[in-house]
This record gives structure tokens, sequence and C-alpha cells, in this order.
């Protein structure tokens, strides 16, 4: 029979997003269980057509999986999956408990997928949805320039620290609708928004904020070097130069990375234009003059990353400045983990 499938954080804003591709994917699996922690458990949620009972993660509900996805906190992926791998899953993991785990495959489809075989702890990693968002971009270039070194800055929606980065946002827009004088020099944007900054160092409304993850040395946040570490280890290149500042923007969904690439050879525009107009989970979107740009409000709900903004540097034929964005909830998160998943399953069934 078919391969059967547990989403483990089903509730969550990437397990809802999951749920809706598993009714509209191809379907490659028996049964579907859904998991999520003891507070959800009981809850009904609508998965490929079925109405499904979520149930609480334990090793029992967990028996008999083929494939367990998770989509949880760094540290009950790291007690959980292996336990998933035990009761004999394999597990496709979208924290990062073991994205740099030299024995844990990091994978992307579109770019190293012969990687997901190689997978000694039955572990398969998910990327970060800003690493996910640009490297389905960056990849084709790195192919047909040889890429040598990453500038990056990101513009990372609220989506992205979950269901309650949204639920900040909207409750602090709300809040402060209509007021003008905000964001002006007599009308204070902290003290309108109040205390709730919900899972933000500041408030998103009115605001950008340069600042996604937690502080590690020497002032870098955890997420400017997931994308370092991961695009090094996706793209095989371990000395890969990156330097990435990570900002929040009151956006919703939808993550947005502007790029200065460096590579080993000279590039042109039009020739990366080519390069990513035959590229998979890539749309060109590159007309300024239409007026036509990646934006986050049209690449909300899509599966690919939407590249623009493609121009050579003008201080150096060999580099690219070009902007991505990518729906951080599908491409970023449920989608790279359900087509990770749906090669696992095609090597299962193919026993
Ligand atoms: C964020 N990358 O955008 C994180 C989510 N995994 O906050």
């Amino acid at each position: 029979g078919l391969p059967s499938l547990a989403v483990v954080g089903a509730t969550g804003a990437v397990g809802t997003v999951m749920c809706e591709l598993l009714s509209s994917r191809k379907n490659v699996w028996g049964e579907i269980r859904l998991l999520a922690s003891a507070r959800s458990a009981g809850r009904k949620v609508y998965c490929r057509g079925e109405e499904l009972t979520v149930q609480e993660l334990s090793s029992s509900s967990l028996e008999g999986v083929d494939v367990a996805m998770f989509d949880v906190p760094d540290e009950v992926s790291a007690e959980w999956a292996p336990r998933a791998v035990a009761l004999g899953a394999v597990a496709v993991d979208n924290s990062a408990a073991f994205r740099m785990d030299r024995d844990v495959p990091l994978v992307v489809p579109e770019i190293n997928p012969e990687q997901v075989r190689n997978r000694p702890k039955g572990i398969i990693a998910n990327a970060n949805c800003t690493t996910l968002t640009m490297i389905v971009a960056i990849g084709p270039l790195h192919r047909e320039y040889g890429l040598r070194e990453l500038v990056l800055s990101s513009y990372q929606a609220v989506s992205g620290a979950g269901q309650v980065g949204v639920d900040t946002l909207h409750d602090q827009l709300s809040k402060i609708a209509g007021d003008r004088v905000l964001g002006s020099r007599s009308g204070n944007v902290r003290q309108a928004v109040g205390d709730d900054l919900g899972p933000f160092p500041a408030p998103m409304a009115l605001n950008v904020v340069p600042w996604a993850g937690s502080l590690r040395d020497a002032g870098w946040s955890s997420e400017e070097l997931k994308l370092r570490n991961e695009s090094r280890k996706i793209l095989g290149l371990p000395d890969l130069k990156v330097s990435a500042t990570c900002v929040r923007v009151p956006v919703v969904t939808g993550h947005s990375v502007a790029v200065h690439a460096v590579f080993g050879a000279e590039v042109t525009a039009e020739g990366a234009r080519e390069a990513l107009r035959n590229a998979p989970s890539v749309i060109l979107v590159d007309d300024p003059a239409a007026g036509e740009f990646p934006m986050p409000i049209d690449a909300v709900g899509t599966d690919p990353s939407w590249v623009g903004r493609i121009r050579r540097a003008m201080d150096d034929p060999r580099a690219l400045d070009l902007f991505v964005t990518g729906d951080n909830l599908r491409k970023g998160a449920a989608l790279n983990t359900a087509q990770i998943a749906e090669l696992v399953a095609a090597e299962l069934t193919a026993k």
C-alpha cells in the first residue's frame, strides 16, 4: 500500500499550510495522521478532503508511520524525530535541530535531491524559510557562473514567527488604525502599541526591526548564521563567503531577500534572466518599466520564488544584484518539506 504520513505540529502556521498542500498535491500517501501538542489534540482539521482529529504526539500515535514530518520547536524535534525513526519512520524535520548535523542531509529538491538517500540517522532536514526563498534562485546562477560570495539583506514576514506573530501584527495595526499622527515626531508608535510585542523585540506596526532569531557570537543573529551555514551546506560550498542582515518587516506572509552575489565568472543581467527563466520553482518578474517587481503581496499562496530587479553590479562585472520574494510558509517551509517527503514516498513505494 501507499506509505503512511504523520504531520507533527499540524495546527501551527506551517502545519495549516501543510494540510492545504496535502489537499492539492498529487496524493502519494496512505493514511495521514495529524499530531500536535496536548493543547491542540481533539481539534478537527480538514486534510485531503477528510476531516481528521488531531492526536497528541506520543510514541503510540507515531506507531506504524512511514514518514513523519515535523514542524515544531527545535527542542521538540530534537527529542521526537529520533523517536519516530526508532519506531520505523523516516523523519523530515523543519526545525534547526539537525540542519547542521553532518549525518543529516539538508535537502532542496531543485538543488540537491540526491542527498535525500544519504540519511544515516533516518532524518532529513528542511532549511530555514529565509534560506529556501533565496537559494532556489541562487542555485541556477551558481551553476551558470560559480558562486563565490553572498551579501544579503532580508525582509521577513511576521508569520515566520508563527501564528502568534501574525496575531501580534494585526492586533497592533487595529489598535493604531486611523491615527494619522503616529510615526511622526509627535506620535510615538511604541506608546500607541503598548506592551504587547508578541514574539518581537519591538513594535512591528509602522516599523522595521533589524532582528530575527536569537543572539549569537559577535553580534550576529541565529537567523543570519542560518543563512550562511545552510547556504554553504545546500550548495556544497563550505568556504562560501556570506554576510547577512536579517530584518523583520510588517508583512504577514512572504519573506524577501536583497542579494548581492559575486561569482567566479563575468555575468550579464540577461544571462542571469535566461538561467532563471528555465529554472524550476522560479518565476521571473523583472520589468520595472511596467511596474513589475517580486513582492510578498503577489507571492503569498504561490509555490515558486519570485525573482526580479536583476542588475549587473556597476563596480564588479562578476557580481549581480537582485531581489527575491517567496511564501515563507510554502516553499519556505511546508512545500519544501512536502517535496522532500514525496521523494521518500517514491522511494518507499518503489521498494
Ligand atoms: C523566521 N526563519 O522567519 C524564521 C522562522 N523559522 O522567524
